[in-house]
C-alpha cells in the first residue's frame, strides 16, 4: 500500500516536471502550497483613519481572514499604511513585493494598477487584488471598479433636492459644491460630471462649485474651502477628501450648510447636517473577494465592474438620522429616483 502511494506520488511529480518543461514556465506558487498558508498584506495608499474607502477595505479583508482562521484555515493579514506621500508608493510597494512573504497584496484606488504593473513584471509570482480601479490584461492584477456615475448621480440629485428645499440652511441659489482631495481622472471624468448630471436631472439650472484641497489629510484647508463656498452661495457640499472631510463637517456645523456624504454611511458624522449617504459596498466586496481568494475561487486577472445591480452602489435611506433630518417629501422624491434606477428606467453606464 505504502509503495503504491509512493509510486503514484512519483508519477505525479514526474507529470508535474513534464508539464513545467513543456510550457517552460514554473507553475505559480500558490499560497496553499507555502507553509505559511495564506498571507495577505493590505497596502493602504494613504492613511486608513478618515478615509471611508480605506476603512471599508481593511475591515472587509480582515473580516474574511478572521473567519477563515476561526474555521481552521492558515491565513493572516497585515495592514501597511503607505502614507500620503504618493511619490513613495511605488518604492514601498516594491519593497513589500520583494519580501516575498505575502501570497496576496490587496489595495485600493484608481492610481494603483499603473503603479503595480511594472512591479508585477519584476516579481511575477506576486499576486495583487485592487479595488476602486480598472485594469485589464495582467493575469497577476485583479481589479474591481464601482459605477461611480451612478453613485455621484444619486448624490447630486439628493443635493439638488435639499438645496431647492425650504430646509433651514438651504438658500434660493441653485449651487452645490464638491471638495476633492486632488484632481484625478475618475474625479474629473466620472464623479464630478455624475454629481452635476444628478443635480440637473432634478433641475437643469444647477451649477457645481468644485474645489481641491491638494492632499487627502488637511482638515483646516477642507474647512477653509467649505466656508468660502458657503459664502459664495453653496448650501450642500460633497466632500471626497479623506482626512480633510472632517474640516468640511466642522465647517458645516459652524457656518450652517449641508453635507452630502460619499462612500459610506456618514449621517452620524454630524446629525442634522449630513443629508445624504451615497455608498459603495467596498467592505462587502473586499470581504467577498478575499473569501473567494481564500477558497481558490478568485477570478485572477479579471477586471470586474459593480454598481447598483447587487447593491454595490446604493443610498442609505433607512438610517433614523436621515429620516429625522430630511423631510418626508424629499425622502419620497429620493426613493422615487432609486426606483427608476433599480428598474433601469434611468440607466447610467460608465462610458
Ligand atoms: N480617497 C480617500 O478617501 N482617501 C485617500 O487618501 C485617497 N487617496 C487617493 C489617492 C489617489 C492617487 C487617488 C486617485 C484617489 C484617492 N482617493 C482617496 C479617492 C478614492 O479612490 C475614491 O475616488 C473616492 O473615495 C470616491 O469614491
Amino acid at each position: 500500500m505504502k509503495i503504491r502511494t509512493l509510486t503514484i506520488s512519483l508519477l505525479f511529480v514526474l507529470l508535474a516536471l513534464l508539464a513545467v518543461s513543456c510550457t517552460g514556465k514554473k507553475p505559480a506558487r500558490t499560497a496553499a502550497e507555502s507553509t505559511a498558508g495564506y498571507t495577505i498584506a493590505v497596502f493602504v495608499p494613504g492613511t486608513v483613519s478618515g478615509s471611508p474607502v480605506y476603512e471599508m477595505l481593511v475591515s472587509g479583508v480582515t473580516k474574511a481572514v478572521n473567519e477563515a482562521s476561526a474555521g481552521g484555515q492558515k491565513a493572516t493579514v497585515e495592514v501597511v499604511e503607505a502614507g500620503t506621500k504618493q511619490a513613495d508608493w511605488g518604492t514601498k510597494m516594491t519593497a513589500l513585493a520583494a519580501e516575498k512573504k505575502y501570497s496576496l497584496i490587496v489595495s485600493s484606488n484608481p492610481a494603483m494598477p499603473e503603479i503595480i504593473a511594472p512591479i508585477s513584471e519584476q516579481f511575477p509570482e506576486q499576486e495583487f487584488l485592487v479595488f476602486d480601479s480598472y485594469f485589464a490584461g495582467n493575469p497577476r492584477i485583479t481589479t474591481f471598479a464601482y459605477n461611480q456615475r451612478e453613485q455621484a448621480f444619486i448624490s447630486g440629485y439628493m443635493a439638488a433636492l435639499v438645496s431647492s428645499s425650504s430646509m433651514q440652511y438651504a438658500n434660493p441659489k441653485k449651487k452645490i459644491g464638491l471638495i476633492a482631495g486632488q484632481e484625478y481622472p475618475a474625479m474629473l471624468d466620472i464623479i464630478l460630471p455624475g454629481y452635476l448630471e444628478g443635480a440637473r436631472a432634478f433641475d437643469p439650472a444647477f451649477e457645481a462649485d468644485f474645489r481641491i484641497v491638494g492632499n487627502w489629510y488637511d482638515a483646516a484647508k477642507g474647512a477653509e474651502l467649505a466656508r468660502a463656498m458657503k459664502n459664495d452661495g453653496v448650501d450642500v457640499i460633497m466632500p471626497i477628501s479623506g482626512g480633510a472631510n472632517q474640516g468640511v463637517i466642522s465647517a458645516a456645523q459652524e457656518a450652517g450648510f449641508y453635507v452630502a456624504w460619499f462612500d459610506d454611511n456618514g449621517y452620524a458624522k454630524a446629525p442634522g447636517y449630513v443629508v445624504s449617504s451615497a455608498v459603495m459596498a467596498q467592505e462587502r466586496l473586499a470581504y467577498e473577494q478575499t473569501k473567494a481568494y481564500l477558497s481558490g475561487a478568485l477570478v485572477r486577472g479579471a477586471a470586474g465592474s459593480v454598481g447598483l445591480a447587487g447593491k454595490y452602489i446604493d443610498f442609505v435611506a433607512d438610517d433614523p438620522l436621515f429620516v429625522q433630518t430630511v423631510p418626508q417629501d424629499l425622502r419620497d422624491a429620493q426613493a422615487a429616483l432609486m426606483q427608476k434606477l433599480y428598474s433601469g428606467e434611468i440607466a447610467l453606464p460608465v462610458k
